[in-house]
């Protein structure tokens, strides 16, 4: 193995990230939100086949995925293209997202549009929740992935706390690629953000799991909630992710879902950094063969992998 092949961790891991954070959020999706929501998901949850069905987390995952692949870095251009063209109703997006996302198809800038709703920007999580491929795509090059997270978030949730969430997001998963412990993810971790909103939550989550506390799902959810926007989401997952590391992908899902509120998102984000650490193959197979697309987001993983070892290869020569 060359010194740069050495850097780039396995391919297993990429596919581990991507279908893990695809079955985090099409597993949470039916547990999110109030009795209503519930509801609604038992009908949208399942494809016509009777696959578990993923929502606008993956959805924006792949087209951020594709659009790294097609063009070798983030084009904020073709990113709202993908973003608006992708956007359907039934994913689940969140408010501000759809109607952001309805504007630049109907032909409005992505500039203008994505401050239409909120003046200084959305910060909601859906900048973080597809930003686990910044991590995949920018692994061995840091300082290239402090400049993309904030690009991609930007062109739909451009208000800092949105910003430092996807950050954080990309970093804890590239750090997560590397195979550490809880406390060593959380460790790392913390080198990507700063404002109290995200580093006060950071250091209740790296005590809880330093101390082993028994934390049950009320008193996270209490503590460093389960909210839809970047600052009430990104840490639990983070959290939920060191936890649960070294236990089944199941078990994370069925504590954040005891926790309710934005299930499939923190179980989006903590599915990807629980599939970087431990790859695809430790993944529950008869869940993956129930995953709508499966084969189709283990493909883009690899072609993550390759993309990431190239230009990890291209910056030694
Ligand atoms: C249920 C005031 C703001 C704000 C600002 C609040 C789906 C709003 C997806 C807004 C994602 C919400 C989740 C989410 C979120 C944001 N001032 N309030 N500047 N910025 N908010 O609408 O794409 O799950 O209450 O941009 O981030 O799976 O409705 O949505 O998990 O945060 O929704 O922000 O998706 P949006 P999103
Ligand atoms: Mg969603
Ligand atoms: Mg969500």
């Amino acid at each position: 193995m060359t010194p740069s092949a050495s850097r780039i961790p396995t391919q297993d891991r990429y596919r581990g990230a991507l279908v893990g954070l695809a079955l985090g959020d099409a597993l949470g999706a039916p547990r999110e939100g109030g009795p209503l929501e519930r509801l609604l998901w038992r009908w949208l949850g399942f494809t016509p086949g009777g696959l578990h069905r993923f929502t606008d987390d993956t959805q924006m995952s792949v087209d951020l995925a594709l659009s790294l692949i097609r063009h070798g870095g983030v084009d904020q251009d073709d990113l709202a293209a993908r973003f608006a063209d992708s956007y359907r109703w039934d994913r689940g997006y969140g408010p501000g997202a759809a109607k952001v996302l309805k504007q630049i198809r109907a032909g409005r800038a992505w500039q203008d549009a994505c401050l239409s709703v909120y003046p200084a920007g959305s910060f909601g999580n859906g900048g973080a929740m597809r930003s686990p491929v910044i991590g995949l795509f920018f692994h061995s090059r840091p300082d290239e992935l402090l400049r993309a997270a904030p690009l991609a978030s930007q062109v739909t949730h451009a208000h800092p706390l949105a910003v430092e969430g996807a950050t954080l997001v990309a970093g804890a998963t590239a750090a997560a690629l590397d195979g550490p412990d809880g406390s060593q993810l959380l460790e790392q971790a913390s080198r990507f953000c700063a404002s109290p909103a995200f580093s006060t939550r950071l250091d209740k989550a790296r005590h809880w799991l330093q101390t082993g506390q028994p934390i049950s799902p009320q008193v996270l959810r209490s503590e460093l909630d389960m909210g839809i926007t970047a600052t009430t989401s990104c840490v639990t997952s983070l959290y939920l992710a060191a936890r649960f590391l070294d236990r089944s992908i199941d078990a994370l899902i069925g504590f954040a879902s005891d926790a309710g509120g934005d299930v499939d998102t923190v179980c989006a984000m903590a599915g990807a950094l629980w599939g970087a650490r431990n790859g695809f193959a430790a993944l529950p197979g008869h869940l993956v063969a129930r995953l709508e697309g499966a084969a189709r987001l283990a493909d883009i993983g690899d072609q993550l992998h390759a993309k990431a070892h190239a230009a990890a290869a291209a910056a030694l020569r």
